[in-house]
């Protein structure tokens, strides 16, 4: 049989994404570094419907079961185990074939792949990947990025297996742009991940620690909130979560067993990282990184626990019903800020490496398959498809009148979070970013004139042209334009 696709790395990624592909009728060649897990896929492929699917033992075997232009999917550990599985594979290969890297890669390390690749004439795509287990076996959002050309040979695979989302339905993937623009864009759908699970956690601690709900009872607001702006996969599982017994005790609920530590793979990193080299502000995410490593300093708390106070008052007299309403308005438009922070750390790269990644497009991948599908991403979607240089999602019409209007509801939030001593890191840093955005004279002005004191840095005037320095202590005067002076 000559296969029309090859995967190779079959753990949990790769056999659900082998599967998902021969159950759209692509004929798909399996292989592994470790045998077994190639018989494991073959027989899932049996007990799912004897589906097109072929085991193979070695690089040379199963790179011989392909059509040309061949094409194949690597889906093994990132870093290391991916150069040297392109250095198996590509041995066998020849001039006009494609591989695809679907893992978590960061992207420079995508960008030397395909520059060495191409001196073999293979074509080189990185394609994020999301949704997890379920999501490559049922549809996920595939981000690829490398040539066009390359991309044009995979489009109608990559069409049929993606998530579908939207109406009418549409395939959530695309031509995300050259080669490291699918992982870029993979990298701050994960920035933006940490960000929702954040601020979710955030209302938990509000509604449990100041407002004094119990799981059942969160459970069901989220249920509620589910069902209207702010649906979301997140929200959803959330709900879930909430309302899980624990099984092994009999006692309680799974999540008060939990210990409060979150773990991390290193992609919100990356993210918070590239927003500093891109120099774009992206507050949310970074309080969301910060909260993690926060958490993992568990032993730390503890002893601080004992030795540090919250406020000394009574915890605030809260209206519920106002709480409630007021919390649901609040995570939306962190929510919306959130979103306006990622996609201006892709534009902004975007704009440096000239890649031409459309926003709209993201947004639209996003809309199913992935650990971030919102209903709110079709809004997103449309935001940017009526401007494709809308400058930040916030001054898009509809979402400045959204959150103009509920932005009272966001304020008495972080407030009643301060006045309790409940920490809302990402909801207050999305506020504030709200508050220095929307502001056309910031305090700028002073910390520009300290840097001019202490070190001659000079600054621009409001009143008149030029590059101006003051001899501070002398004069205190202008000494005038400096332009053009050496
Ligand atoms: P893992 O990231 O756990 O990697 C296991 C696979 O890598 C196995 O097939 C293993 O082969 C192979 N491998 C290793 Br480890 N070292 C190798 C080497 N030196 N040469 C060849 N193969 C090697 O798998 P995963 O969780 O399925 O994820 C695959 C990719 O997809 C990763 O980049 C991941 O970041 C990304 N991703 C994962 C998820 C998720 O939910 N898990 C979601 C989105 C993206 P073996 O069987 O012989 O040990």
């Amino acid at each position: 049989m000559s296969c029309d696709i090859g995967l190779y790395g079959l753990a949990v990624m790769g056999q659900n994404f082998a599967l998902n592909m021969a159950s759209h009728g692509f004929t798909v060649a399996v292989c592994n570094r470790s045998p077994s897990k190639v018989d494991t896929t073959v027989q899932r492929a049996k007990d799912e419907g004897d589906l097109p699917l072929i085991g193979t033992k070695s690089p040379e075997e199963f790179i011989s079961k392909l059509s040309k232009p061949r094409k194949v999917v690597i889906l093994v550990q990132a870093g290391k185990p991916v150069d040297l599985t392109i250095e198996a594979i590509s041995e066998f290969m020849e001039e006009g074939d494609v591989i695809i890297d679907g893992g978590n890669e960061w992207f420079p390390n995508q960008i030397r792949r395909h520059e060495e690749l191409e001196k073999k004439g293979i074509m080189f795509i990185g394609m994020g990947i999301s949704g997890g287990e379920e999501g490559a076996r049922n549809g996920p959002s595939l981000m690829p990025g490398g040539p066009r050309k390359a991309y044009d040979l995979i489009e109608p695979i990559i069409m049929k297996c993606a998530a579908k989302a939207g109406d009418p339905e549409e395939p959530c993937t695309g031509y995300c742009g050259p080669i490291g623009a699918g992982n870029y864009v993979k990298m701050v759908h994960n920035g933006i991940e940490y960000g929702d699970m954040q601020l979710i956690g955030e209302v938990y601690d509000i509604l449990k620690n100041i407002v004094g709900m119990g799981n059942d009872e969160m459970a069901t607001l989220f249920e509620d909130w589910n069902s209207g702006d702010l649906e979301s996969y997140l929200i959803e599982i959330t709900a879930k979560i909430l309302a899980r017994k624990d099984d092994l005790t009999d006692d309680g609920y799974v999540v008060d067993k939990i210990l409060d530590k979150t773990g991390m793979k290193g992609t919100g990193r990356w993210t918070v990282q590239e927003a500093a080299e891109q120099s774009v502000a992206a507050p949310l995410i970074a309080a969301s990184l910060d909260s993690r490593y926060i958490s993992g300093r568990k032993e730390e708390r503890v002893a601080a626990s004992k030795v540090l106070q919250g406020p000394s008052n009574e915890m605030p007299q809260v209206d519920k019903d106002q709480i409630l309403s007021d919390l649901q308005q609040a995570l939306y438009c962190a929510k919306v800020t959130s979103y306006a922070q990622g996609m201006g750390i892709i534009q902004a790269a975007s704009d440096k490496n000239e890649w031409d990644v459309d926003l709209s497009l993201c947004a639209k991948m996003w809309r199913g398959g992935c650990i971030i599908r919102a209903s709110l991403l079709s809004k997103i979607t449309a935001a940017f498809e009526k401007n494709k240089d809308l400058q930040n999602l916030l001054v898009d019409e509809t979402f400045a009148e959204e959150i103009n209007a509920r932005q009272m509801a966001w304020r008495r939030v972080v407030s009643l979070g301060v006045a309790s001593g409940i920490a809302t890191p990402a909801l207050s840093a999305a506020l504030s970013y709200f508050d220095q955005y929307r502001r056309d004279r910031l305090p700028a002005n002073l910390i520009q004139a300290q840097r001019d004191f202490f070190g001659g840095h000079t600054y621009n005037r409001v009143d008149r042209d030029g590059t101006f320095h003051c001899l501070w202590d002398e004069t205190h005067k202008d000494i005038g334009d400096l332009t053009g002076r050496t």
